[in-house]
């Protein structure tokens, strides 16, 4: 089976003016694209792992049969596919309120303002390219943190719940070197509260 984009939910130029319509295009139709495209080229070598779900082979990417430089390039891909699928669904024109999300973040972070400065100060201090992630934890508690590259928590058990894509390629156009501001004015598109 091979990979494909999924459907965006809205335009490009929906979330304007926090994230603007250029960089949405390109963001989609060019980086996630490379990455799904990547993604295909890779399994294609390897017709025996076509069964497999790709959260499955990006958990246990360290036992399968593949050279090294084809599990960097499964992980990479795989994970910048499966990383961006997730971001376009947590941002939004609408807000689509999740009360019980809300009372649990309340509840373990103290109050949603709270949640949002540990997340913002998560995401503005990650050094170079990653993304910032709200989870479920091995408790199934609320957390965050930011991981490097396209690294995914399910690689350690985590459900993702939510996740900010904070490579410079996520906000340059617009934002340029003020990944703070990026951050700040992403939280009006941030579709959970
Ligand atoms: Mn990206």
């Amino acid at each position: 089976m091979k990979y494909e984009l999924p459907k965006l939910e809205y335009g490009f130029d929906a979330l304007e003016p926090y994230i603007d319509a250029r960089t949405m295009e390109i963001h989609y139709t060019k980086h996630h694209q490379g990455y799904v495209d990547k993604l295909n080229a890779v399994l294609e070598k390897y017709p025996e792992l076509a069964e497999r779900n790709l959260e499955d082979l990006i958990k246990n990417a360290a036992d399968l049969p593949m050279t090294e430089s084809d599990r960097l390039a499964l992980l990479h891909n795989g994970g910048g596919h499966l990383n961006h699928s997730l971001f376009w669904q947590t941002i939004s024109p609408e807000k689509k309120t999740d009360e019980s999300l809300k009372s649990e973040i309340e509840k373990k972070f103290g109050s949603v303002e709270e949640f949002k400065k540990q997340f913002s100060q998560a995401a503005s201090s990650h050094f170079a390219s990653g993304w910032t992630w709200l989870v479920r934890d091995e408790n199934g508690e609320p957390a965050v943190y930011s991981l490097p590259n396209h690294e995914s928590p399910i690689a350690k058990n985590h459900k993702p719940i939510a996740v900010l894509d904070v490579w410079e390629h996520a906000y340059y156009l617009k934002y340029q070197n003020r990944r703070p501001e990026y951050i700040e004015n992403w939280w009006n598109v941030f579709k959970f509260f």
